[in-house]
């Protein structure tokens, strides 16, 4: 069994730190689950363009409030606590905070644990990876 707490891991090399958010990877590709899983926060005011090519996410938001914007259809939808949204078509999207986002996120295949956003807003799949 595996028991960690989000206390400890935001301490550790699990948080990961972007100028838009910050990811505590609770779960990661060396624990062998397959699929990691995060507690991201979102700053308030921000946009971020993401294009997850290599992985589907789902993300659960718990607290704040914010939308989403499908780049193909130009759809914005509205993401408040107790809201999933689900990329599983490898969904291009901006994901605008209005005010800071606590959001718990699953991917597959697994996130290494060292990915931050490319300038297209893909995480590669040869990160290094956290094992500790
Ligand atoms: C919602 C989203 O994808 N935000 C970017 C960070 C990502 N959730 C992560 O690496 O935890």
């Amino acid at each position: 069994m595996i028991v960690r707490t989000l206390a400890d891991a935001e301490k550790s090399a699990r948080c990961v730190v972007s100028e838009n958010w910050e990811s505590v990877r609770l779960l990661l590709k060396g624990d062998s689950m397959g699929f990691s899983f995060h507690i991201t926060t979102i700053y308030a005011g921000t946009e971020t363009p993401i294009w997850y090519q290599n992985h589907l996410e789902s993300v659960y938001c718990m607290d704040g409030e914010g939308e989403v914007e499908t780049v193909t259809d130009g759809k914005i939808h509205p993401i408040k606590p107790g809201t999933i949204y689900v990329l599983d078509k490898h969904d291009k999207h901006l994901l605008r905070a209005k005010t800071q986002m606590k959001l718990a996120c699953v991917f597959n295949p697994p996130l290494n644990g060292t990915e931050v956003h490319d300038e297209n807003g893909v995480y590669p799949l040869d990160a290094a990876e956290i094992s500790d």
